[in-house]
């Protein structure tokens, strides 16, 4: 998939949320840590397994027989992220059940926003007309939040955290918290306000304390927004030069598709 066709899929994504809120996916697949997703010496690596249609008992037994340690099933899209040999990943690949088998690849936490994004995109003018992005759920999928920081505690409403698998994810890196103060600082007497300073925040933790983390932690985190309801979702991490993660792809258009049908529904 070209960069350019992400930013259309992410910029229609912007269009079925809310308005006057930030939402920075900036993401591109990437081979940049090839050695780190295929494994150092031609050992066992982390791969994304597709199979063509819905996780089935033998598509279970077939991964068994190719000794792949499962660490994550998605339900978004019908696929696993596992362990396994180069040659496990090539069998599965060649298998007409599966659909592709890719790297599970690292990702890493981009450089931070600079302040005048939120004047860029008019953001005082939508405060000063009584929108602060109040009852907008926007979840931070980064390397969690702070959320005993004065300009955060009040908007905080919960999250989990995909590195530690716990539903904790206080920030130990720094960098989901600028994010967070980005979206949805208060507006107080103190430190800054952010682009909607009434929304409800959620702390989604998929890169540690490095700001490093793997695509299918991120892609577990874009799941955790479907199924909790999420509105906006802020991926400030990626990759560059190379195709983006089909996994991926396939994951956000299955989420694009749920909420048009959400929508169609409510309309009704
Ligand atoms: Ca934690
Ligand atoms: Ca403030």
């Amino acid at each position: 998939m070209k960069k350019s066709n992400v930013r259309q899929t992410l910029g229609n994504i912007r269009l079925l949320t809310l308005v006057a809120t930030l939402l920075c996916l900036l993401m591109a697949g990437s081979i940049l840590s090839a050695a780190w997703a295929q494994g150092a010496g031609g050992g066992e690596g982390r791969y994304l397994v597709r199979f063509r249609q819905g996780l089935r008992a033998q598509d279970a037994s077939l991964l068994r027989s190719e000794n792949a340690q499962i660490h994550r099933r998605f339900h978004i899209v019908p696929a696993v992220a596992a362990r396994m040999s180069p040659q496990a990943a090539a069998r599965l690949a060649a298998n007409p059940r599966v659909a592709y088998v890719e790297p599970d690849f690292k990702v890493r936490a981009l450089a931070q926003e600079v302040p005048w994004g939120i004047s860029r995109i008019g953001a005082p003018m939508v405060h000063s007309g009584g929108n602060t992005g109040s009852g907008v759920k926007v979840a931070i999928i980064d390397t969690g939040i702070d959320y005993t920081h004065p300009d955060l505690a009040a908007n905080y409403a919960g999250g989990y955290d995909f590195v530690n698998g716990d539903s904790d994810p206080m920030d130990d890196q720094g960098h989901g918290t600028h994010c967070a103060g980005t979206v949805a600082a208060v507006d107080n007497s103190e430190g800054v306000i952010g682009v909607a300073p009434g929304a409800s925040l959620y702390g989604l933790k998929m890169l540690n304390a490095n700001g490093e983390g793997s695509l299918s932690d991120g892609i577990a985190a874009i799941e955790w927004c479907v199924d909790n309801g999420i509105d906006i979702a802020s991926m400030s991490w990626g990759a560059y030069d190379e195709p983006i993660s089909e996994t991926l792809r396939d994951c956000l258009r299955e989420c694009l598709r749920q909420r048009r049908a959400a929508r169609c529904r409510r309309r009704q």
